[in-house]
């Protein structure tokens, strides 16, 4: 049996929360005011909803994070046993400073089917459905560019390439310029990145690069359920990080990681909803009532993809009433 359908409506009022959390600190260049809304919202939205969870992807490990930290139980309890993967502000720079495409996103799935990634880098190929198995991470990036155009039945020089903007991709970036594809730069967040090569309207067709490994799950989560492909390869630069790796059952970590490994199986709920605007989701926006957001919510057990815009009064969600920082925003 495939988790219960109407999960997928709790997983979106967890990441409104967090979203809403975080919003009001756009800006404001305050990165652990931002974190701590959102994890705390995020945290005490996720006990009200029936499953017993936990946190595979987190906010790190246990003496470090007070909250979401990994291997966290969450939920009441009293439902499905979950894998849960969590990152309550995914672009924590970007909420920061006002830039776009800054989202609070999760992913469940049952228990033991979510790659238990440590955070370390990882790197990334990622495409959607018409380029699904045509890539490959290890062909160079102007083979990659060159089978993502014939997929999409497009030249080359109209194949648009995601990537951070970070000095370690200088050789990716010379030879997909020399390929002839477009670039476009992001400078964090690159779960939104992933996704929006899954969505035909972002114009985004093919995401490369070395990011976060927790992102890397999260966005294998939200391309099943897009019919996508990612492929992956940690990458541990210490010792300390190659025994993660053997620790979270990755035994060779030089091995490609593929969609079966990366999240094993149909079953997983994603849920992101915008915090700042972006090209893929609206970001929250206050008005004199409250506040409005939207979130993409998919379940790739039946591929559906659902936008969900809401409208929130803060005086009466209990769990937003609370949050300082939502009041300030909000003019009470
Ligand atoms: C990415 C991106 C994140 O970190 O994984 C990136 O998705 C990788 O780390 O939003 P570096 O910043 O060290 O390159 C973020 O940008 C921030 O967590």
């Amino acid at each position: 049996m495939p988790l219960e359908r109407e999960l997928a409506l709790e997983f979106v009022r967890v990441t409104e929360g967090a979203a809403l959390a975080a919003a009001p600190w756009m800006g404001r260049g305050d990165k652990e005011a931002i974190d701590g809304a959102a994890v705390e919202a995020m945290r005490a939205l996720f006990d009200t909803v029936d499953i017993d969870g936990t946190v595979v992807i987190g906010e790190g490990e246990m003496d470090e994070a007070p909250m979401l930290y990994i291997g966290e139980r969450l939920g009441t309890g009293r439902g499905p046993a979950v894998d849960v993967a969590v990152d309550p502000v995914e672009g924590t720079n970007l909420v920061a400073r006002g830039l776009p495409d800054a989202v609070a996103v999760v992913a469940v799935a049952p228990r033991g089917t979510l790659l238990h990634a440590p955070d370390m880098y990882m790197q990334k190929i990622a495409v959607g459905p018409e380029a699904a198995g045509k890539v490959d991470l290890d062909a160079p990036p102007a083979e990659n560019v060159r089978r993502v155009a014939k997929a999409l039945g497009k030249d080359v020089s109209q194949v648009t390439v995601i990537l951070l903007d970070r000095p370690r991709h200088e050789a990716i970036v010379r030879q997909v310029r020399e390929a002839g594809a477009r670039i476009r730069f992001i400078s964090d967040g690159d779960v939104a990145a992933a996704l929006a090569t899954a969505l035909p309207e972002s114009g985004v067709d093919l995401l490369l690069g070395v990011g976060g490994a927790p992102e890397g799950v999260l966005a294998a989560a939200a391309l099943r359920c897009l019919g996508g492909e990612m492929q992956a390869r940690l990458l541990p630069r210490s010792e300390e990080e190659a025994a993660r790796c053997q620790a979270m059952g990755v035994r060779d970590p030089d091995q490609v990681l593929t969609m079966k490994e990366l999240v094993r199986g149909d079953d997983v709920i994603f849920s992101a909803t915008g915090i700042t605007p972006g090209s893929l989701l609206r970001g929250v926006r206050f008005t004199r009532e409250g506040a409005e957001t939207e979130t993409l919510v998919m379940r790739a057990w039946t591929g559906t993809v659902r936008r969900v815009r809401a409208f929130h009064h803060p005086e009466r969600k209990p769990v937003l009433r609370d949050l300082a920082a939502f009041r300030r925003a909000a003019g009470e």
